[in-house]
């Protein structure tokens, strides 16, 4: 069974979204294996999204993801690694299809509510950032 990282990401959280998003994990038969509301601060924001660095955006997108609360999942299913990109939609909300979570719920391409690793090893190190082996609850 495949596993990986969802955060919902501050501009989300800040407008009760929480709900709304993690409904539509459930819904699509996703389970959530562990789960926790944190603030990161702007260390540990550049640490995460360190494969971003030399991206113009980087200064921005750590200020973001820094702001204010954000909630981390591990998310669990067959080929959920992919599923999960389907549902958030493209990066940016303009060009994400409709009825995914970025088309319905994004601000614009930078708080665009939601990540999800990209890959087997992407998810192995991002769910291993945010969890410990002892908050596994599945
Ligand atoms: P992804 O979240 O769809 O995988 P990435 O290209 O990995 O997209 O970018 C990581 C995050 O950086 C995005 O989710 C978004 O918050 C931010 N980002 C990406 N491209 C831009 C941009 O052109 N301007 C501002 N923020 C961006
Ligand atoms: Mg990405």
């Amino acid at each position: 069974m495949e596993r990986t990282l969802s955060i919902i990401k501050p501009d989300a959280v800040e407008r009760n979204l929480i709900g709304n998003i993690i409904k539509r994990f459930e819904d699509a038969g996703i389970k959530i294996v562990a789960m926790k509301l944190l603030k990161l601060s702007k260390a540990q924001a550049e640490a995460f999204y360190a494969v971003h660095k030399e991206r113009p955006f980087y200064g921005e997108l750590t200020d973001y993801m820094s702001s204010g609360p954000c909630v981390p999942m591990i998310l669990e299913g067959e080929g959920v690694i992919l599923k999960n990109r389907e549902i958030m939609g493209a990066t940016d909300p303009k060009e994400a299809a409709a009825g995914t979570i970025r088309a319905d719920l994004a601000i614009d391409k930078e708080k665009n509510s939601v990540h999800g690793s990209d890959a087997p090893e992407t998810a192995a190190q991002e769910i291993a950032f945010f969890f410990t082996e002892y908050e596994l609850a599945g």
